[in-house]
């Protein structure tokens, strides 16, 4: 293993010389971006690989997320999560709303129609869950919640890629779907993103807000962006798309090694898997309790890092305790309470596709010598 360093993630690549060909093409064609062949491929093989019926290829996830908002014209208060990616309530303000934050569910991580209700006000329009770490949300109630109160639904699935629920995909669900292709993600195309919708309308609205709002040459719609996924991203996409069942297939291994090794440490939950979910093995977090394992996470961290080994508090701080996102609405100790538990005690342990079973075994024994 020698002394270099361990994050807590390093994409996987194919080799390069496949990439050369794609790249061929796009010299030849001199067709660099706005919807070229490449982005036109990908679009259809992502859905056919996805099982969705419509999706629309960005250039990040964070502008896919704000995009979405614009598509479906959210105003007012949306319900989200504070255990997210601050990407996630950045794209509400970015786009004039109010986010609300809901308490998560102590073993999914995730907003709960439960949690969602209370909050809800005569201003709330939207509901933002976030399938954290790739763990389904509790889709139906949420469904249902949503339809009683007239609220439309954008998941954040940028850690979904490829999950399904009882064979169907998790981005089915909801108004719209949001993923992230970024270099950390399961599925990458350096930097990208993507919004999943049901119908032909919405998609074409979302590609013209995501072209500056062109609709036709001379005709501008309305205040669009540039969120469009150049040529290279996409040609990159094609080529991941042959080698992600292996990766996935690669991280199962992963967390399963993990899961055997770290069984019988006291003072410390894994997340398991759960019954007809398709899993993607995105992360690897595990909750450290320091009463009873008799280090805190921080202490964890710390020892790990002391080995070259750089595992990451995703998410903490929570949302709401950035100095931005501090409100009286959910600064009591008891409105976010799970989220705060989860977030005081979660680390990401070094997951990916090619990481030396030496290294997870090194991790597993400085988490077990304590
Ligand atoms: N919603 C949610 C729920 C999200 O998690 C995210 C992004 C978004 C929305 C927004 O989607 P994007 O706009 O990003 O598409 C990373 C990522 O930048 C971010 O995409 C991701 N979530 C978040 C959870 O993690 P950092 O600041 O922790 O990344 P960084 O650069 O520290 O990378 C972590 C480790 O990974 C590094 O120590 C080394 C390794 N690494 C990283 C990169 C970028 C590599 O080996 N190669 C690489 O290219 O935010």
């Amino acid at each position: 293993m020698g002394n270099k360093p361990i994050f807590v993630t390093r994409p996987s690549l194919p080799p390069l010389e496949e990439f050369i060909p794609y790249l061929e093409k796009i010299w030849e064609s001199r067709i660099l971006t706005n919807n070229g062949d490449c982005h036109k491929q990908l679009e259809t093989k992502l859905k056919e690989y996805l099982g969705v019926k419509h999706i629309a290829l960005f250039c990040n996830g964070t502008i896919a997320l704000l995009t979405a908002l614009q598509a479906l014209r959210i105003t007012g208060e949306v319900i989200t999560t504070p255990f997210s990616f601050v990407a996630t309530a950045h794209s509400l303000l970015w786009n004039g709303n109010v986010p609300v934050f809901a308490d998560i569910d102590p073993i999914t991580f995730n907003i709960t129609p439960e949690t969602i209700e209370p909050v809800i006000t005569d201003k709330t329009t939207a509901i933002m869950p976030v399938h954290v770490y790739g763990t389904p949300c509790d889709v139906d109630g949420i469904e249902k919640l949503a339809g009683t109160y007239g609220l439309k639904v954008i998941y954040d699935a940028a850690h979904a890629f490829g999950v399904k629920k009882d064979s169907v995909s998790i981005l089915n669900y909801g108004d719209l779907s949001v993923l992230s292709f970024h270099g950390t993600k399961t599925y990458t195309t350096f930097e990208g993103g993507a919004i999943v919708c049901h119908d032909e309308k919405t998609k074409d609205r979302i590609d013209k807000l995501k072209n500056f709002g062109f609709a036709g040459e001379t005709k501008v719609m309305e205040c669009g962006i540039n969120g469009k996924m150049n040529e290279v991203q996409a040609a990159f996409g094609l080529l991941y798309l042959k080698y992600i069942d292996l990766y996935i297939g690669k991280r199962k291994a992963v967390a399963c090694r993990y899961r055997e090794l770290l069984k019988d440490v006291g003072g410390m939950v894994m997340l398991s898997d759960i019954e007809g979910v398709w899993h993607n093995y995105s992360y690897f977090p595990i909750l450290i309790d320091k009463n009873e394992y008799g280090m805190s996470r921080d202490d964890v961290y710390e020892k790990l890092k002391s080995k070259n080994i750089y595992s990451r508090k995703y998410f903490y701080p929570m949302i709401t305790d950035f100095p931005m996102y501090k409100n009286e609405r959910w600064s009591d100790d008891t409105t976010l309470k799970n989220a705060k538990y989860i977030s005081d005690r979660v680390l990401c342990l070094p997951i990916y596709p090619d990481i030396e079973t030496e290294v997870i075994e090194n991790v597993c024994q400085l988490i077990k010598d304590h």
